[in-house]
């Protein structure tokens, strides 16, 4: 057993490892970008995990099968233990290719293989030792595998879940149709915006009529994504016929902001003394015949 791979049951050898990897691509392959997800049950939301399998762990246990588990994304880097994210990401691949109907996983900015997204680059590292070892492509497999994820989840009770923020849109069609094999998100302005973007919850920017500007704290890839306004929120959520956003990525947001329409949830450890309601939850609906108006309608469990 090598020092790196994680214990997957038919799935040990580096080949093997691989192919499992592909196996998560083809089910992926088969969602389409927007997922509308069924109300036959409550749902988990899940924020950024970024690596800390143990958490992933421990809300899988406790919301798998009663509920519908929903992640929005960056599965890797960023982890609190060494090899959490080869582990976290092997761990919910695994489930996905056991149940794919019971966990949901929305592609977030960090799910790319093949480029260095933060500083120590640590997924990226891990799979160039690999790669090293075992002359075996493993990072274009993975960037196969996260560019086959979704990116959106809606509900028809209110909700409208992805990792950032809501891009340029002129109708949901713009949602409905993101392409799939974008492993570079720099190469779609709509994904990358989706992936990449926040929201100016203390109004600290003059955006003027746009409701947008270009997000210049975050350009070590060169993405940059936007950072939006609430008046560009509501019509954006207006056109979708949704009203409340669940999203991840800035763990230094304000958990509810735009008139508790916007809910920032992270899962991760790592995160545990940032800005972001100073904790690990999630959010559950937990009747899913009750329409969701705002996001405190949403119960909030905090690990
Ligand atoms: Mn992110």
């Amino acid at each position: 057993m090598n020092r790196f791979l994680p214990d997957i049951p038919g799935y040990n050898e580096p080949e093997q490892y691989l192919d499992f990897i592909k196996k998560a691509s083809t089910i992926f392959e088969t969602e389409p970008s927007l997922i509308e997800l069924p109300l036959n049950k409550p749902i988990a939301f899940v924020g950024d995990t970024h690596g800390d399998f143990e958490t992933t762990e421990k809300v899988y246990n406790m919301f798998s099968g009663s509920h519908l588990l929903v992640f929005l994304g960056d599965y890797i880097d960023r982890a609190p233990k060494e090899n959490g994210s080869i582990k976290n990401i092997s761990y919910l691949l695994q489930k996905k290719i056991e149940n794919p109907r019971d966990i949901i996983l929305l592609r977030g900015n960090h799910d790319v293989a093949s480029i260095p997204l933060t500083w120590p680059p640590e997924f990226y590292v891990s799979l160039a030792k690999f790669e090293k070892d075992y002359v075996l492509p493993i990072s274009s497999v993975y960037d196969m595998t996260f560019s086959s994820m979704p990116y959106v989840a809606t509900t028809k009770n209110g909700i409208i879940g992805l990792h950032g923020a809501i891009p340029q849109i002129k109708s949901i069609d713009d949602l409905v149709n993101l392409p799939k094999g974008i492993v570079d998100s720099k190469d779609n302005k709509l994904i990358d915006d989706l992936l990449w973007s926040d929201l100016d919850h203390e109004e600290k920017y003059g955006m003027g009529e746009a409701g947008f500007i270009p997000n210049e704290q975050r350009s070590r890839t060169g993405s940059k994504g936007i950072i939006i306004n609430e008046k560009y929120f509501e019509e954006k959520m207006k056109l979708l016929e949704k009203n409340v956003l669940l999203r991840g990525h800035d763990a230094l947001a304000k958990g509810y902001c735009f008139n508790n329409r916007v809910l920032t949830i992270f899962t991760s450890e790592k995160y545990i003394d940032k800005g972001n309601m100073k904790g690990v939850f999630v959010a559950l609906m937990k009747d899913p015949q009750k329409e969701i108006k705002t996001a405190k309608d949403l119960t909030i469990i905090q690990f």
